[in-house]
């Protein structure tokens, strides 16, 4: 191969270190926070867990301490959770980004803080089993975000939607402009943040925000009553769809046809599907009821 300078031989002496240190990720690191895990509680209730952001006095705001207790309460989430829900303290969801953190930061540490969301936000999304939001008062910006990156929303009849960021002279950072869109569109994410666009219970449902609308102060009980249902699940089914659906949702048709053949052809090929087929078959699994 004499004569062919490949690229890495392009790197010198001089600028190794710093290619070095970018490929090591040294530089590029988000900085490690403490988890205030005071602010985000779990509780274990057989085949589900609740997670709670407990900061009522901020309105649930996710300050760089919540943001990473949310990451560690997932993490250490025992095999025997089969489904979570995520809830907020007080009359509301979440009340976005700690605001009061923002004022002091420069472009590169805005960079690693959001960096910092999308990592735990996707680390949850497609994490191991399915999270129901429950969704009351305020789920604006930041808040938003975190509820659009679980699988299923209940919306009780105090919620309002908004993105906020537009007016704070700021952009979403936790995943928003990627999440959102595919719940709502392009455009009315665009008329929210432009207009300061507040989507009340009802019409936020209505438009995909959330797939359950209940009477006020119900959004636990349902979100609890789903994810129980949930859990009941093949835990291989709702792992297929958590990872597969979305991925296949961004691949060309041909390719979405293959992946759902694979996905279709493991899960039917543990013995759990197997059983749960055959005992419906002997007329001792449930049939599908219209209410
Ligand atoms: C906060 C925050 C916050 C409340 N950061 N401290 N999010 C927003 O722009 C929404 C800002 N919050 C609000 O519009 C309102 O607080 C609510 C509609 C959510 C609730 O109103 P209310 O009347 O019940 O409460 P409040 O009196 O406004 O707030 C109570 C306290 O919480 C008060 O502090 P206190 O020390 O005076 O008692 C507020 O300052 C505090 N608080 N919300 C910090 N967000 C990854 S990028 C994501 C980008 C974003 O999320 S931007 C959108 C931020």
């Amino acid at each position: 191969m004499h004569g062919v300078i490949s690229a890495p031989q392009l790197v010198t002496k001089h600028n190794f270190i710093n290619v070095l240190q970018i490929r090591i990720g040294h530089k590029l690191q988000i900085p490690y926070t403490q988890p205030n895990l005071a602010e985000v509680s779990v509780e274990h209730l057989g085949a589900i867990s609740i997670v709670r952001l407990c900061r009522p006095k901020k309105r649930n705001a996710i300050s760089d301490g919540v943001m990473a207790a949310i990451g560690q309460r997932f993490e250490e989430m025992p095999a025997s959770t089969r489904a979570v829900v995520i809830d907020g303290e007080g009359d509301h969801f979440c009340a976005g980004l700690d605001l009061s953190e923002l004022k002091d930061r420069d472009a590169s540490e805005g960079l690693y803080h959001s960096r910092s969301w999308h990592k735990i936000l996707t680390a949850i999304e497609f994490g191991s089993v399915p999270i129901v939001a429950a969704l009351h008062g305020a789920v604006v910006g930041g808040g938003l975000e975190l509820a659009s990156a679980c699988h299923i929303r209940v919306a009780d009849d105090t919620t309002f939607f908004a993105l906020p960021e537009g007016s704070r002279g700021i952009f979403v950072g936790g995943g928003g402009s990627v999440r959102v869109p595919k719940l709502v569109g392009a455009h009315r994410m665009m008329d929210m943040m432009l207009t300061g666009r507040v989507y009340k219970a009802a019409e936020g449902v209505s438009i995909g925000m959330a797939q359950y609308h209940v009477p006020a102060g119900q959004a636990l009980a349902k979100a609890i009553e789903l994810a129980e249902r949930i859990a009941q699940n093949a835990p291989l089914t709702n792992y297929a769809l958590m990872h597969g659906l979305p991925r296949i949702a961004e691949q060309p048709a041909d390719h979405g046809f293959f992946t759902e053949a694979m996905l279709a052809a493991i899960a039917q090929s543990a013995p759990e599907a197997k059983a749960r087929v055959r005992a419906f078959l002997d007329g001792t699994g449930p049939k599908v009821k219209a209410d």
